[in-house]
């Protein structure tokens, strides 16, 4: 097992990496910008380090400090969190070629899931349903790509080879705007990633977005930790999180688990991974896979019992998992509420001095937060501030437990989506289950 663990990043998930080192008796190195240095896990580490001022591009990307940074500290491992340079290939592959662990896959396998054609290809060798699509990029020749658009039925989706997570795509309804559609997505990816490599999906027009978390160890064995349900989102950021996804028939989520797990020993996966799917009309559909440990993965553990972060560890040291399928049993239901720092009409950004912080407590709430009492919320990163985690034996006790920990939770100084997330465990087709990815947006604009 490793003795120190570099956190190369910042925030709640870095106080969460942290408390999981801790409890492995694995000493801890803080990386962070300028203004970061008062941050809570910045405190509690065993050493600290200034990367570079506050833009992320000098810090938390600054690959060179941060590799500086492990070998003036000993450390032998870096932990990257979620976002950042969570799924930068080139970096994995740095942090490699200077004798050190990357906490995550192998660069190689980062690459290729970076890559959503090769992605998709690899998925659907393994067994994993996909959504019909062009199986590869789009040929130059115009009559190919309309007689691909034809085969899988308009309307369908453009997409990046190089793009994800909602970046890089365009819906064609007519067969009369294809070309151009095309043309204008290449260019677009082309500018955005330095890559034009566009694909071609149906377009799913009501879908959900329910995906499944595993857990593998790059030496032949991978288990599945059920599934989230991430429909609740805006302009492509999660909001809302539950585990398991609510009413869907168990033969069905068995299958694609399942294939996950094969997927995973195919590829040699190490780590904890997401596969996300697109689930309509009783099917999952594979879109990408994310290589990354995810803000909203404490919905698994609730449910799981398993420590994630400490599973990823683990595996990452060459240790097998400490745990098999069968001890996995999904019992319960959990929600995540993203605390943000923003105006809840507006939703811009508003950070500031956070003059008190009341955080929520009781049976079956948890609460990842680096909030503290005259902590400021600099204005340089990502606005979520806190994850409110609730647990219940049912989806309605959690839920409920949701809606007491929302209203009893106090930031005092900047604006959050508290009263956002407070109208959403109140609304009425949410509370029922299962609604789609277009629910919230919808709701949004009456
Ligand atoms: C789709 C889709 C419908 N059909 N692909 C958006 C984020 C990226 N991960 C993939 N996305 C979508 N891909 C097909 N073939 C609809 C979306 C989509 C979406 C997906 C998940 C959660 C929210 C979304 C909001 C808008 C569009």
């Amino acid at each position: 097992m490793f003795d120190k663990i570099l956190i190369a990043n910042r925030g709640e998930i870095a106080l969460r990496v942290l408390r999981a080192c801790k409890e492995m008796g694995i000493k801890t190195v803080a990386v962070h910008s300028q203004i970061d240095r008062d941050l809570k896990h910045v405190r509690l580490a065993d050493e600290s380090v200034c990367i570079g001022p506050n833009p992320s591009p000098k810090s938390y990307l600054n690959v060179p400090a941060i590799i500086a940074a492990m070998e003036i500290t000993d450390s032998q491992a870096v932990h990257p969190g979620y976002g950042f340079l969570a799924e930068n290939a080139d970096f994995a592959e740095r942090v490699q070629k200077s004798g050190f662990t990357f906490i995550g896959p192998d660069p190689d396998v980062i690459r290729m899931m970076g890559d959503k054609v090769e992605a998709i290809k690899a998925m659907k060798k393994a067994g994993v349903p996909t959504v019909p699509g062009s199986d590869g990029p789009l040929p130059e020749d115009e009559e190919e790509c309309h007689a691909i658009a034809k085969r899988i039925g308009y309307p369908i989706i453009i997409k990046a080879a190089a793009g994800g997570g909602g970046r890089g795509m365009r819906v064609v309804h007519t067969e009369a705007a294809l070309i151009s559609s095309i043309r204008v997505t290449q260019g677009e990816a082309k500018a955005a990633f330095g890559d034009g490599t566009v694909y071609m999906e149906k377009f799913l027009q009501n879908p959900r977005h329910v995906e499944v978390q595993i857990l593998s160890d790059g030496q032949g064995s991978a288990i599945h930790l059920g599934d989230r349900d991430c429909s609740l989102q805006r302009r492509h950021q999660k909001v809302l999180e539950e585990a398991p996804a609510p009413g869907i028939p168990q033969e069905v989520r068995e299958a694609t688990y399942a294939a996950c797990v094969k997927a995973c020993i195919d590829i040699k996966y190490k780590g904890a991974g997401t596969f996300e799917f697109l689930y309509e009309d009783g099917r999952f559909y594979f879109i990408e896979m994310n290589t990354r440990i995810q803000v909203e993965h404490p919905v698994s553990e609730m449910v799981t019992g398993i420590d994630l972060i400490k599973e990823q560890i683990r595996v990452c040291s060459g240790l097998p998992l400490s745990i098999k399928q069968s001890d996995v049993i999904i019992r319960g239901h959990s929600f995540e509420c993203r605390i943000n720092a923003e105006d809840p009409k507006t939703f811009m950004p508003c950070p500031g001095l956070v003059k008190g912080f009341h955080a929520p407590g009781g049976l079956g709430v948890r609460v990842d937060s680096h909030l503290y009492n005259g902590y400021s919320v600099p204005p340089n990163y990502d606005s979520m501030i806190a994850k409110i985690i609730t647990y219940g034996d049912t989806r309605e006790i959690a839920l409920n437990r949701m809606r007491n920990a929302l209203d009893e939770t106090i930031v005092d100084g900047i604006r959050t989506n508290i009263p956002l997330q407070q109208m959403l465990v109140r609304d009425e087709a949410f509370r029922k289950g299962g609604v789609n990815i277009h629910y919230l947006e919808k709701k949004l604009a009456e």
